[in-house]
């Protein structure tokens, strides 16, 4: 199997590790970029790691990923309760998509509790930390190889 998955992060994940440690953890975006890398590796996939705080760069990345990714991973934070644009793109990406929180939004306030992505969404994994992404990873890594 080979291929580029898509790894999409939203608004604000730039500042991982130092914003609000106590429900993000201490790693810093580009731990779990290196991370991301060596655990698609081991799958023989490669990652294409991305974050903008812009909700039109992400959606154009999606676009991208249409034609570059056998698979998208997205944390879109905010935009999760908000975007139908990014849903909407997301739409129009045939592969799989896996839906990434590092917190538990459940257990937080209740407008994180709906996710307009999760309509697209073929997994979703959230309070799992960072560890989420390595999570979706393995689970795209099983889809691309057409097992369940
Ligand atoms: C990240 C954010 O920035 C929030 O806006 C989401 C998500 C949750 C996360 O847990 O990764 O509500």
């Amino acid at each position: 199997m080979t291929g580029t998955i898509y790894v999409l992060n939203g608004p604000n994940l730039n500042l991982l590790g130092k914003r609000q440690p106590e429900i993000y953890g201490s790693e810093t975006l580009a731990d779990v970029e290196a991370a991301a890398i060596s655990q698609a590796k081991t799958h023989g996939l490669d990652v294409n790691f991305l974050q903008s705080n812009a909700e039109y760069q992400l959606i154009d990345w999606i676009h991208e990923a249409r034609e570059k990714a056998v698979a998208i991973v997205i944390n879109p934070a905010a935009y999760t309760h908000t975007s139908v644009a990014i849903l909407d793109a997301l739409n129009t990406f045939e592969g799989p998509v896996i839906e990434v929180h590092i917190s538990n939004v459940h257990k937080r306030e209740e407008f994180r509790h709906h996710s307009f992505v999760s309509l697209r969404a073929d997994g979703v994994i959230a309070g799992c930390g960072t560890q989420g992404y390595l999570l979706a990873i393995d689970r795209i890594a099983r889809l691309t190889a057409c097992e369940n």
